[in-house]
């Protein structure tokens, strides 16, 4: 067992480095045996970090998720008529670079083949020219063949091939824009859906009530498993179970689709259209998601939005601004973006890491912070009507849907800033103190954007058979929020103490938590673990021992924590295991020393070798790979890759390893 090391050099990023100004020049590559020197790797990494800032002080990491944003991408194009050449050229090497062996392709790295991403993604191919017979596309039709053929992939797979031809409407789930005529306290009105889900879902009515069909290109009978009965009809299943009962109402929504009032059908697609363009963020998208986006663009196209039409232009700039582009001349889409969220963590890590709470690095990622409150009322409101506005959303424009969770880590952040004009900061801990208190679901504990958005209804649909609809609470997100109320003095507050009280009914038999928006276990107990500590839960509780427990039960051979995507299909079997990776190292450790293992505490092997594992697998420049998916969009069904993590959580994790924690509990 290794030692701390002694006498570390004092932190270079400790110096008031020029903002975003330098890299940190590593001493060398570590030899492979160690011990390695933490606060080294430490001061490599804070170098790093500060080298990602951009002038304007947010930081953000690409936001990696997979191909059918690419393939969505080109079909939206087409649709519109302004697929360009080079652009889908520059696609379709992604994509390519991005298939399987097998000529298949999956949602996260080392995933399993997902047969409505291989669709797309072979059929985004054939747009761009690749020849159906070469081995790489015929073994992707294989395979979708073998799988039920398109006849087995999700709705919006189906929707965006019914677009085209290849799909009939017919043969989808219905979904009417009288939808957006229900009144709030009806099951299954628009703000019962998740805001993603709800955003997503009113264009599509528009598109699905219109069941455009531009002429294909090419034919797809290749994916068809029968091609003699390509759209089968599933089996109606018994009238006994909700199953049963949506499907019996769909058929009755499409004798309705044919019988629709044709007033009533036109006052309803012209609601939608207002709603839809009343929700068009200042840049142009729309929720700062992909999704809805797409959707909203072909909806409003269908509602004669000509291209021309501002609405349409900035929303199609929009894309341009989501569009990484690769050296060698590729190019793939972020889903979304995560500036706000990036920056609040980078602030919290390098106050973590000791930089002072003045240092010009913080005070302009403070300002921009500051800068991006939102101070107007959005969909929220609906169940909130009397609620001040005072959040954070994820994106660099989503003002309808700040969230509860980027919420709370921006007060945490702008807590550990010295700004010049205290005031500010004050006042801005205080809108978002309350926003966030305001948004407590009567169970009390927090979803990520709208209060008590529990019904199970949305889910049974079966329009609905992809990724989350709803938003219930969590216990990431409860824990943030804990964390939050208990740094700002709030600890004892009766609200604060129903969120801990949840958090403890909500408790994984293992003693760990569920973890909603990060991969898995390992995320939710690195949240919890700071949060309950924080809000002065004793580290010797049972809930908290047991955590520890669990923790040190899935440290890996090599010293560090990881946990894939399995974890969330057989949590039985995969709780908890998977590669050791550095984001979830460093949330294992950062539960960890707050339960007070660590150098000084019962459990400092476990975290002495877990922090020997990052020094280790630390890369020359100061950051780490993450190949690795750690972040959840959707639990199994949509899973990300926040570029950011690898970097910003060992930051944190060994700035609290070597100084503890600068507000919570720990030792300063
Ligand atoms: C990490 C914590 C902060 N957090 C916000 C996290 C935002 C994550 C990105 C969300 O991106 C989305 C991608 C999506 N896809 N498909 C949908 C979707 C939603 C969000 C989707 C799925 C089903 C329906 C509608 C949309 Br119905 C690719 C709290």
């Amino acid at each position: 067992m290794t030692g701390r090391q002694t006498a570390a050099p004092v932190a270079p990023a400790l110096t008031a480095a020029p903002l975003g100004a330098r890299r940190w020049e590593p001493d060398g590559p570590a030899g492979p045996d160690g011990p390695y020197d933490p606060a080294a790797a430490l001061a490599r990494a804070t170098g790093e970090l500060l080298s990602r800032q951009s002038p304007d002080g947010w930081w953000k990491g690409d936001l990696e998720t997979n191909v059918t944003m690419d393939a969505e991408d080109l079909l939206l194009r087409q649709f519109l008529g302004i697929r360009e050449p080079e652009q889908t050229a520059a696609s379709a090497a992604w994509i390519r670079s991005q298939q399987r062996e097998d000529g298949t392709w999956s949602t996260f790295y080392g995933g399993p083949p997902e047969l409505s991403t291989t669709v797309e993604a072979y059929v985004a191919l054939k747009l761009a020219g690749d020849d159906p017979q070469a081995p790489h596309m015929a073994a992707a039709a294989r395979y979708v063949r073998d799988g039920g053929g398109i006849a087995a992939s999700r709705v919006f797979t189906r929707i965006w091939l019914a677009l085209f031809g290849w799909w009939p409407w017919e043969r989808l789930p219905e979904m009417p824009p009288e939808i957006i005529f229900l009144p709030r306290w009806l099951p299954l009105n628009i703000y019962a859906f998740g805001c993603w889900a709800r955003q997503t879902i009113v264009p599509l009515t528009v598109v699905s009530a219109h069941r455009p069909v531009r002429p294909a290109p090419f034919d797809l009978t290749e994916l068809h498993t029968d091609p003699a009965d390509p759209y089968p009809l599933r089996p109606l299943p018994p009238m006994t179970g909700w199953d049963g009962v949506f499907e019996r109402l769909d058929l009755v929504l499409h004798a309705y689709h044919k019988h629709a009032l044709r007033p009533l059908r036109r006052v309803a697609l012209a609601q939608a259209g207002r709603w839809i363009v009343e929700r068009q963020e200042a840049d142009g998208c729309w929720g700062g998601i992909q999704p809805p986006a797409v959707y909203s663009l072909i909806a409003l196209h269908l509602l004669g939005y000509d291209l021309e039409h501002p609405v349409m232009r900035a929303g199609l700039t929009a894309f341009d601004r989501f569009t990484v582009h690769t050296e060698d001349g590729r190019r793939w889409m972020e889903a979304c973006q995560s500036p706000v969220w990036d920056t609040c963590l980078a602030t919290i890590a390098l106050r973590d890491a000791g930089l002072p709470a003045d240092h010009p690095a913080l005070v302009t990622a403070a300002d921009w912070m500051l800068a991006e409150e939102i101070r107007r009322p959005g969909d929220w409101s609906v169940r909130r009507p009397r609620l001040a506005p005072g959040g954070w959303a994820f994106e660099f424009e989503n003002d309808n849907y700040p969230d509860i969770d980027d919420t709370a880590e921006v007060v945490l952040a702008l807590k550990r800033v010295a700004h010049p004009d205290p005031a500010r900061i004050d006042a801005a801990v205080r809108r978002g103190v309350e926003w966030n208190l305001g948004m407590q679901s009567r169970n009390g504990a927090w979803g990520a954007f709208d209060v008590d958005n529990t019904s199970t209804l949305p889910n049974k649909l079966p329009f609905c058979d992809f990724g989350e609809v709803v938003d219930p609470p969590s216990a990431d997100v409860t824990a943030h929020v804990v964390e939050m109320l208990a740094e700002t003095g709030l600890a004892d507050d009766r609200r604060t103490r129903r969120g801990i009280d949840w958090l403890l009914r909500n408790q994984e038999a293992d003693g760990s938590w569920f973890g909603r928006w990060g991969t898995n276990y390992i995320y939710g107990t690195g949240s919890v673990l700071p949060a309950l500590v924080a809000a002065g839960v004793p580290t010797a509780h049972p809930a908290v021992r047991r955590a520890v427990d669990w923790l040190a039960d899935r440290q890996n051979a090599d010293g560090g924590w990881g946990e894939d995507m399995r974890s969330y299909e057989d949590p039985a079997r995969w709780s908890g295991r998977g590669d050791s990776t550095a984001s979830q190292t460093a949330w294992a450790l950062m539960a960890l020393l707050a339960a007070g293992e660590g150098p000084d505490g019962a459990g400092s092997e476990v975290v002495e070798r877990g922090v020997q594992w990052l020094c280790r697998t630390q890369l020359p420049g100061g950051s780490w790979d993450e190949p690795q998916f750690t972040g959840t969009g959707f639990p199994w069904d949509f899973s990300i890759n926040y570029h950011l993590y690898r970097l910003v959580f060992p930051v944190t994790a060994l700035g609290r390893y070597l100084h503890g924690s600068p507000l919570a509990g720990g030792r300063s």
